[in-house]
């Protein structure tokens, strides 16, 4: 009979070699400086042209890398979130803080028809995955390993935002899963965060612009050098007549849910919730917060584990979303077919899925240029080498698995997807997404996400010296993205110590 491969034979990452102590050096440096430039002060836009506000799940990624710089200033990116959070709890997807031409804007939202939209900042009306929490528990790990003002900061920060995140959770866990299935129900696929992937192919074959659909320009091809990169125009319309849908319920789940196309339990939106909760209940437990807070979230986290386990394909080992409206399971070779996973609860499950993350058919396939995390498996006939959430490489994706892989006891993995992650970075383009083949960096440049996870990644490759990072982003000179003047409202990352 024949042995089994060692899982550390096996994992592709393991033979690269670490960045050199320069290129380390040029990476954080570099990553430091494209936070700074697109940071407005208490928030930073997820990216200088193409992405100019504030999104909702780029600041979890980009908050926990921050952290590694500035405690404070981090937290600062959390608060300026919960700034935006609506009356039933939902963080939107997006806060427009200033006015840009990035399109669909708050003319388009018009969350003003919104009974639950909050005072203040002009926000989208739908939300995206709950990473924000997962990140907040980094920022404290960082703070209590650097104790002092940091730490106290990070601990007075939870306690004082925990009933916040709470209601954000309890609106996932009941706004939008009313009948307690255990999977989030999301309304759009830009709540996914992974927009046009083909795990919603099938839904939005049932969406359908009415005649009725405002006409409306596309901002975002302007820049990009590439239009194959973005979703297609059919796409878009369909993106915008959700969004139509949604106004004309105004904003609220029943009138949707009643009325509108798109209804699709989303199932690493629902790991993501359930790691998160257990983490919340964690952090709440040990620094004092209510107790029933502290026992809802554990259900919380009970409840979607267990649809996330129930949604287990048993022919592929992967995790499935459901279409609320056929009641169909979408079967689709999706990196969010391993949200088992980041919420664990099947100790063999969650062994079959690192097996096959780092297998042939994912990163581990020999067409890859770097092992990382490939949105779609290149083995699947969805697979598009160069289309957004299609086949392309999201560094942010990689993070998550690594995170989660590392969660689970296994570093082994977790440190191939870091090493492969960091190597793919090493170009310090910081680019929103990578082309799994050659490599090459596609959509945005100087993505605010994609350099934050450098920055973790770097500060995570030897613990005992997470201070280097921060010395080295102080110490360079400023930069300025290619092509963009720095707005006058652009400012430095401020040291740790800050108050206020
Ligand atoms: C729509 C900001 C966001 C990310 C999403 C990514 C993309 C927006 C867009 O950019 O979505 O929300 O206009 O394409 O798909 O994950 O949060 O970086």
């Amino acid at each position: 009979m024949d042995r089994p491969t060692p899982i550390d034979e096996r994992v592709p990452g393991r033979s690269l070699p670490p960045p050199s102590p320069v290129e380390v050096a040029l990476m954080a440096g570099r990553a430091g400086y494209v936070l700074k430039a697109n940071d407005r002060d208490t928030f930073t836009v997820a990216s200088p042209r193409l992405y100019p506000h504030m999104w909702s799940w780029d600041a979890g990624f980009v908050a926990l890398g921050i952290a590694t710089v500035s405690v404070p200033r981090a937290l600062d990116e959390l608060r300026t979130l919960l700034g935006g959070q609506w009356a039933n709890g939902m963080i939107p997807h997006i806060l427009f803080h200033t006015e840009s031409d990035y399109f669909p804007g708050p003319e388009r939202w018009r969350t003003q028809v919104a009974a639950a939209r909050p005072a203040g900042v002009l926000t989208s009306g739908i939300c995206q995955p709950p990473i924000h929490v997962i990140a907040l528990s980094r920022i404290l790990h960082d703070a209590r390993r650097k104790g002092g003002d940091d730490q106290e900061q990070a601990e007075a920060f939870v306690v004082e935002t925990f009933d916040r995140w709470l209601a954000w959770h309890r609106y996932l866990a009941t706004a939008r899963d009313p009948h307690q299935h255990g999977l989030v129900e999301i309304h759009h696929g830009w709540e996914s965060g992974m927009d046009d992937s083909p795990r919603w192919d099938a839904p939005y074959a049932n969406v359908h612009p009415g005649p009725d659909l405002p006409p409306f320009v596309r901002r975002d091809l302007a820049h990009v050098s590439d239009p194959s990169q973005r979703p297609s125009d059919t796409e878009y319309a369909r993106y915008l007549w959700l969004l139509e849908q949604k106004v004309r319920a105004r904003y609220d789940d029943v009138t949707y849910r009643a009325s509108g196309d798109f209804v699709v339990g989303d199932v690493l939106v629902s790991a993501l919730l359930a790691a998160a909760s257990d983490l919340l209940a964690d952090m709440g437990k040990e620094l004092g917060c209510p107790v029933d807070g502290v026992n809802e979230l554990r259900g919380i986290a009970r409840r979607f584990r267990s649809g996330v386990l129930r949604s287990l394909s048993p022919e592929t080992g992967l995790c499935r979303d459901l279409d609320l409206r056929t009641g169909e399971w979408l079967e689709v070779e999706s990196a969010a077919g391993f949200a088992l996973l980041i919420c664990g609860g099947d100790e063999a499950a969650i062994r079959r899925q690192r097996d096959l993350l780092l297998g042939p058919r994912w990163c581990g396939h020999s067409r890859l240029r770097w092992p990382t995390v490939p949105s779609v498996s290149p083995a699947s006939p969805d697979f598009r080498q160069r289309t957004y959430w299609r086949g392309p490489q999201w560094p942010v994706l990689n993070w998550l698995y690594a995170w989660a892989l590392n969660r689970s006891g296994e570093q082994e993995a977790a440190n191939s997807l870091r090493a492969a992650g960091l190597a793919q970075l090493v170009d310090c383009d910081f680019a929103e997404y990578y082309e799994p083949i050659t490599g090459e960096s596609l959509g945005s440049k100087d993505q605010s996400w994609t350099a934050a996870i450098a920055l973790d990644f770097l500060a995570a490759r030897r613990p005992g010296r997470r201070r280097a990072v921060r010395l080295l982003t102080r110490e360079l000179p400023a930069i300025t993205p290619a092509g963009t003047t720095p707005p006058a409202s652009v400012r430095q990352i401020r040291p740790p110590g800050r108050t206020g």
